[in-house]
């Protein structure tokens, strides 16, 4: 059995919840509030995940800490539903696009996490939301070429899809609409919202 160490508005928790839910895995959950308490830091966690984050598995005692490595490992061991590419230069394209996702793109989008979700409205700098949603919309100049000719970025659903679907969803509830500049990642984020998935991994 899996155990998932998780905390439901943690993106990068997200992006593992919807792994699962795409291959159709059962789960035990352990869930944190990261945000408001310390039970993340505490040496019963450290020992599974030494960085004291979200997510992390646990499988017959064998455990696995960041999102993009269990992802990785999900995938190894449940093949059965396939959610990488078979091709090696696909597959290829798809770490990069995770790459960008977790160290370009999802860098660019935080600022808007600490300020719409993590401050009170009077207390808000503009000027950094404004920011930020304009290094975000600038990002998703290379999803939309991403998702030339492809239904989701990678052809079929992918680990990449389930990559930046959170921040997404976020940017979604925050009323920032995807510009009309961007009609390949509308008319994905359309078909990624229409899933199982996603309303099985959903966190806010
Ligand atoms: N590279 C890691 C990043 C994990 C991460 O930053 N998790 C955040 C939540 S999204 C966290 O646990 N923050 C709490 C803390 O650092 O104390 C991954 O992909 O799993």
């Amino acid at each position: 059995m899996l155990t998932l160490y998780h905390d439901p508005v943690s993106t990068h928790s997200w992006k593992v919840r919807l792994v699962l839910a795409e291959k159709g895995l059962p789960y035990e959950e352990v869930v944190f509030d990261v945000r408001h308490a310390r039970d993340h830091k505490a040496p019963v966690y450290l020992a599974i995940h030494p960085y004291g984050k979200v997510p992390a598995i646990v499988e017959d005692g064998f455990a696995i800490y960041d999102s993009t490595t269990i992802n990785e490992y999900l995938e190894e061991r449940y093949p059965e539903v396939p959610l990488l590419p078979p091709d090696p230069r696909e597959r290829a394209r798809l770490r990069m696009l995770e790459d960008f996702r977790d160290n370009h793109f999802h860098s660019d989008f935080f600022p808007l996490l600490r300020q719409l979700r993590d401050t009170p409205p009077g207390k808000r700098d503009a000027s950094v939301v404004e920011s930020a949603k304009a290094a975000v919309f600038e990002d998703m100049a290379r999803l939309e070429a991403a998702a030339e000719g492809r239904e989701y970025l990678c052809g079929g659903f992918s680990i990449a899809d389930a990559a930046f679907i959170p921040n997404f969803a976020y940017l979604e509830q925050w009323h920032i609409a995807i510009p009309e500049s961007y009609p390949r990642v509308h008319a994905w984020w359309e078909r990624c919202k229409a899933r199982p998935s996603y309303t099985a991994a959903y966190g806010l």
